[in-house]
């Protein structure tokens, strides 16, 4: 006879917490969202942990080097996608190794199309006065031209005058090429006068600005993870078939974790790929994804560093359509969390647990935390940015990004999906989507993070550990789910157009 779980299974929306007393010195300021990466022993420091609970998803549409060097910037971790040969992962990984700081990402960009009017709004909402004009609006698109405050008189020019008129173009620009060491950048802004050189590539594509003031880049982001060598922490996706040839690469590139990427990773081939990382590599390895205890305590007793929790939740992901398995990820997440608890208990040793997936809202990050969770990994949130590697699209009134599965005709990343036999998977697992774009990481992550410091003050809970122990959930019933948003009120425009 089968087994049964009679108890429905639970999504973050079903629930909510109750606050506890927050005392005075309970401040966002004072809340520290440090948390462990990897696996270590009672009253030990875990050997690599982040300084915010945050990973990007590892898929095309999400995590590459520019998204890597982004969130290690800001304290996170992403995992660069394996559905790509192993040459070009590694280059990734390299790149961000050896990624040096005061090459920044281009945060401001424009076409040439757009006007001076767009030029103000945006300095008036970045503060800053270099946009860098490309072919497509992003920060790696094809370099036109660069406008600065001095490319334009607010009081004389026409608001709608085209930028293309008054930019400087690229024919008169000095810039750098793709390559160059900040020492050689720093010559040519000074030889030049210069406040700000644009880094390109071959193909012209923008790559990176240095600006004159030689800042400190840590003091500007006090969170930034880094390794012993000063280099970002970044993490790579690995698979269950050509692990033997992908993590030889990968770890000669520099690579600090890595995770097998997997729908199901309650799998014998799991065990196969662990064993062989940690009997040849002195590297960490994440494996899953499960939900349930049994799944859990499989991949921990192969030798997982982290264990990463989620089948079927993420926003582009049909799974539980397509074949009927999965559980809701509140309940997947609270089982996990209880054998690791218990693992912890009998062992002495802490597997941090990776909530993967269906975070739709900031509180669900909180919420995870709450529940257990030492990290989440988000995909749909991050490919909103500028720094997520997929194409900034004008639908009707509204710029979108482009995001799809891994298990999306378009990634086709059989691998993940792996039942073991050779012939390529038969349906999708993921579609092909668009998501409202969202500006730059830096901005949403700060406001994200604002609210969890905020919401685990309610909790009264200077630090994760203290909101897992502390925290006071209540299941939600449907009716007090329509009391949760605004009700029985008419909004006006403007609240409907905030997301
Ligand atoms: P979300 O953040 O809800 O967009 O979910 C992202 C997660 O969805 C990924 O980390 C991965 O576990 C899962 N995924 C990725 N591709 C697919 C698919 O094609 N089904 N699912």
């Amino acid at each position: 006879m089968a087994t049964y779980y009679l108890e429905p299974s639970r999504t973050f929306s079903e629930f909510l917490l109750i606050p506890n007393l927050t005392t005075k010195d309970c401040t966002p300021a004072n809340v520290n969202l440090k948390t462990p990466l990897v696996k270590f022993n009672k009253g030990e420091e875990p050997p690599i942990s982040l300084n915010i609970p945050f990973s990007s998803a590892v898929m095309q549409a999400v995590s590459d080097h520019g998204m890597a060097i982004a969130l290690a910037r800001c304290g996170g971790i992403s995992f660069i996608y394996g559905s790509q040969s192993i040459e070009e992962e590694a280059l990734m990984v390299r790149k961000v190794k050896s990624y040096k700081a005061g090459f920044v990402i281009s945060r401001s960009n424009l076409t040439p199309e757009h006007t001076l009017s767009d030029v103000l709004d945006l300095k008036e909402q970045t503060g800053h006065s270099t946009v860098a004009i490309t072919e497509d609006g992003t920060a790696n698109g094809k370099l036109l031209g660069i406008v600065t405050g001095r490319d334009y008189r607010k009081s004389r020019d026409p608001l709608n005058r085209p930028i293309h008129q008054f930019m400087t173009p690229f024919e008169k620009l000095i810039y750098g090429k793709s390559g160059i060491t900040l020492s050689e950048a720093n010559n040519l802004i000074w030889d030049h006068k210069l406040n700000c050189l644009p880094i390109t590539d071959d193909e012209q594509r923008l790559e990176y600005l240095v600006f004159r003031k030689d800042y400190d880049e840590h003091k500007e982001n006090p969170l930034e993870l880094l390794d012993e060598n000063k280099s970002y922490i970044v993490g790579a996706g690995i698979n269950t078939k050509d692990y033997k040839e992908r993590v030889p690469a990968l770890v000669e590139a520099g690579v600090d974790v890595l995770v097998i990427d997997s729908s199901d990773g309650y799998s014998e081939w799991q065990r196969e790929t662990v064993e062989y990382v940690k009997a040849n590599f002195d590297v960490k390895i994440g494996a899953g994804n499960v939900v349930d205890r049994e799944g859990f305590r499989y991949l921990v007793e192969s030798g997982a560093d982290f264990v990463k929790v989620g089948i079927g939740g993420g926003s582009i992901c049909i799974t539980r359509e397509q074949k009927g398995i999965g559980r809701g990820q509140a309940s997947a997440l609270m089982e996990v969390v209880e054998a690791r608890d218990q693992y912890f208990k009998e062992t002495g040793t802490y597997i941090p647990i990776c909530s993967d997936g269906g975070i739709v809202h900031d509180y669900h990050i909180t919420l995870a935390l709450a529940m257990g969770a030492d990290f989440v990994m988000l995909g749909r949130y991050f490919a909103r940015f500028d720094e997520s590697p997929t194409r900034k699209l004008k639908v009707g009134n509204n710029f979108v990004k482009e995001y799809w599965g891994e298990g999306s005709n378009r990634a086709r990343n059989w691998q993940r999906y792996d039942t073991g036999g050779k012939s390529k998977l038969l349906f999708e697992e993921g579609v092909d989507s668009y998501v409202p774009y969202a500006g730059s990481l830096q901005e949403n992550l700060d406001k994200t993070i604002g609210k969890i410091k905020s919401t685990m003050c309610n909790c009264g809970s200077l630090s994760i550990d203290e909101l897992k122990h502390k925290a006071r959930i209540t299941l939600v019933s449907a009716t007090s789910l329509v009391e949760g948003g605004a009700h029985d009120v008419i909004l006006k425009e403007s609240s409907l157009s905030e997301e």
